[in-house]
């Protein structure tokens, strides 16, 4: 098995109290993509992460930590642009601010010519997010280009994680709808499907309903602390989130969608591929970070889920 292949930016991460007066900060890397892929790893599916650094040392930080969980890192050096940075600035208990320094960066450009064909044809499931094509043209290129690049197998997962301050006032949804088109399985928030169906439906099995027309494929709609719903060939199935004590929510909708791609990797049914979704999301708002509490097969079964409901 080949497992999971994911193309897309990993950051420097930054992490102190309110910068004003921050006298200390931690350091350690976020980006979306990886996230997903440290989660599969970690229970028990081979990840695969391919991307673009800066040849510096936060650069040489990332592939460290992602070496470090056992990802398979596919990545360039670039001689002359630096490794993205993000901040994050806890402001109060639970409640942080981003801050980007992105724009030029290694990974924003990532462009088709990185990517290496063989580990993309191979690959069981192929993850992208939003993110990437937000990132430059050549970024969105090698967007298109690893689609293209996809075995006949290989089961496309589109995780929509819009960031308004990539994309700025560029038509995201356009390029959202195109990527939908093509993947077996589109997760989105419920703000993001609505930006991507242009629907402004609050109801959630109404949006469910137009975010399944973006696709040939299956649809999940992630409800943060109310769970998910999800359109799985054909059947529709309503999961309740696991209630915890939230520390940090940010990373927790890549630990939802690293859940579902494991399960699904592991030929798993649709009530199981929800149910560890779910409880990898909760893992994820009980730690810092962004990454760092997903949890591992023993870990899962320390938390107790709600069975999905079959609407
Ligand atoms: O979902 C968490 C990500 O947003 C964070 O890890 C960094 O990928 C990132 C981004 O571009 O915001």
């Amino acid at each position: 098995m080949s497992g999971l292949v994911t193309v897309g930016e990993t950051l420097a991460l930054v992490s102190a109290g309110p910068l004003a007066h921050a006298t200390t900060a931690g350091v350690g890397i976020g980006g979306a993509e990886s996230n997903v892929a440290i989660g599969v790893r970690r229970l028990g599916a081979p990840a695969t992460w391919i991307g673009r650094v800066g040849r510096d040392s936060l650069g040489s930080r990332v592939l460290r930590e992602l070496r470090a969980e056992d990802v398979t890192v596919l990545a360039q050096a670039d001689e002359t642009a630096p490794t993205a940075l993000m901040v994050k600035e806890t402001t109060s208990p639970g409640r942080a601010r981003v801050w980007y320094y992105r724009d030029g960066s290694a990974g924003s450009r990532l462009r088709p010519e990185d990517l290496p064909a063989a580990a993309l044809a191979a690959a069981d499931v192929l993850h992208l997010t939003g993110i990437t094509p937000g990132l430059s043209d050549t970024a969105r290129a090698a967007t298109h280009a690893a689609l293209d690049l996809a075995g006949a197998r290989t089961v496309v997962a589109f995780d929509v994680n819009h960031r308004a301050r990539v994309w700025g006032d560029r038509d995201a949804a356009a390029v959202y709808r195109d990527l939908a088109a093509r993947a077996d399985v589109v997760f989105a928030g419920e703000d993001e499907a609505r930006l991507l169906t242009g629907t402004p439906t609050t109801d959630p099995y109404a949006l469910l309903a137009e975010l399944a027309e973006t696709t040939a494929g299956d649809v999940v709609l992630k409800r943060g602390a109310a769970g998910c719903v999800a359109r799985l060939a054909a059947t529709t199935y309503d999961v309740p989130a696991v209630p915890v004590p939230v520390v940090d929510t940010v990373g927790a909708g890549d630990a939802f969608v690293a859940g579902y791609l494991a399960e699904l990797l592991g030929g798993r049914p649709p009530e199981e591929r929800l149910r560890t979704a779910v409880r990898c999301g909760a893992f994820a708002c009980l730690a810092p970070g962004d990454w760092e509490g997903l949890p591992s097969r023993p870990d899962l079964d320390t938390l107790d889920h709600s069975d999905p409901v079959v609407r």
